[in-house]
């Protein structure tokens, strides 16, 4: 009621708490009571807080906060906004746009496309939409896909993976990057950064990791292809660097706690990183996006650059912003100088949340 609302602005997830009452309130118009009383519940819990509350974990710890509540709570601490709302607000929400936004690699655009054509239900889109492999794969391991991964699983993939590796090249490392590198209990996918000493393109890891996936897939471990290894084009980023696709713990193993494996498919890239870029691509593909957004805004405020490959001199532009200068490369390799050199405090992965 109102007094609940006067109280709101002291506490410290006020805006939380205001950006989750205007769902409730959608899907109370809406009449879905199940999600009506899931977020009443959490914005009762929330309003019993004393500390901000920022990462889905601190969220899901507290009482009456699921998964997926918890993980729109830290969106929202961090963004100030849930995506959601955007298209939730208006007219009423439609239950096809949001079941056909959460198939892999499809964005507004496409979903939008199959609505206009009539379709509404992926059974519909199995049938009778005309479908790239990858949205296939999409749809027929929708449930999977959409499912997170325990951390305790991604540690059981990747001493797979790591077994593997070692096998075909033992100076190979690899690591698990993206949000099982900030500690979360759980992730979207497993990222996994590929590296070699003395290597200074990640062209020279493309046989390796060729090898690795036709291995992978033999014994199979890797059982979709979403984005292939291209050949390296020279100069550039981009295809050649990188594999998306799928994988499942091969059900004789016993590494996940001695039990056969769930066999769910998981969704996992390979990253291709030469050992003089490996700083900056640790950064970069740790994350989180928000984090990465804040060092480069950072770097070009100090009239430098930060990509994926690096933190450069920032390039001097003349009239027209015709370049005067080529960036000159500051540091690649070294993530702890990066930091040093762009002036900023040393954040262990587990503090890159925001
Ligand atoms: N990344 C980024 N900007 C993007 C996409 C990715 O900076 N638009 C970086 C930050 C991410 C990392 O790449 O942490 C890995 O991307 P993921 O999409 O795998 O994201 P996370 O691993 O952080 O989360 P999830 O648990 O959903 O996989
Ligand atoms: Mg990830
Ligand atoms: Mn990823």
């Amino acid at each position: 009621g109102t007094k609940d609302k006067s109280a709101d602005a002291q506490n410290p997830n006020a805006r939380t708490i205001e950006v989750l009452q205007s769902m409730c309130d959608y899907y109370t118009r809406v009449n879905d009571h199940w999600r009506t009383m899931a977020y009443r519940k959490a914005i009762t819990t929330l309003r019993r807080q004393t500390v901000k509350i920022t990462t889905e974990d601190e969220a899901y710890r507290l009482p009456n906060i699921g998964r997926r509540l918890a993980s729109k709570i830290e969106e929202i601490a961090c963004t100030n906004k849930l995506q959601r709302l955007e298209y939730a607000s208006g007219e009423p929400l439609d239950q096809a746009l949001e079941t056909f936004l959460k198939i892999y690699d499809v964005g507004t655009g496409r979903a939008n496309k199959w609505i206009a054509q009539g379709f509404r239900t992926l059974e519909d889109l199995l049938q009778k939409a005309d479908l790239t492999t990858n949205q296939r794969i999409g749809i027929e391991r929708y449930d999977d896909l959409n499912t997170r991964i325990p951390r305790d699983e991604i540690t059981a993939l990747f001493t797979y993976v790591k077994r593997e590796a070692a096998q075909l090249d033992p100076n190979v490392e690899l690591l698990v990057g993206g949000s099982y590198r900030r500690g979360s209990e759980s992730s979207g996918d497993i990222d996994i950064i590929v590296t070699k000493k003395g290597t200074n393109s990640s062209a020279e890891l493309v046989p390796f990791l060729e090898e690795l996936v036709a291995t992978l897939t033999n014994k199979g471990f890797l059982v979709a292809v979403l984005a292939a290894l291209h050949a390296h084009r020279p100069g550039k980023d981009g295809p050649g660097s990188k594999w998306h696709g799928c994988c499942v713990l091969p059900a004789e193993d016993h590494s996940f706690g001695g039990k056969a494996a769930p066999q769910i498919w998981r969704r996992i890239d390979f990253l291709l990183v030469p050992e003089s870029e490996y700083g900056a691509a640790l950064i970069y593909f740790t994350g989180n996006d928000i984090f990465n957004r804040s060092m480069r805004l950072l770097a070009s405020k100090k009239g430098m650059r930060l990509n994926q490959r690096g933190l450069y001199k920032e390039v001097m532009r003349g009239k027209n912003r015709i370049k005067v200068t080529e960036g000159e490369l500051l540091e690649g390799g070294d993530e702890k100088r990066i930091f040093e050199l762009l002036g900023v405090k040393w954040r262990e992965p587990s503090e890159r949340w925001c």
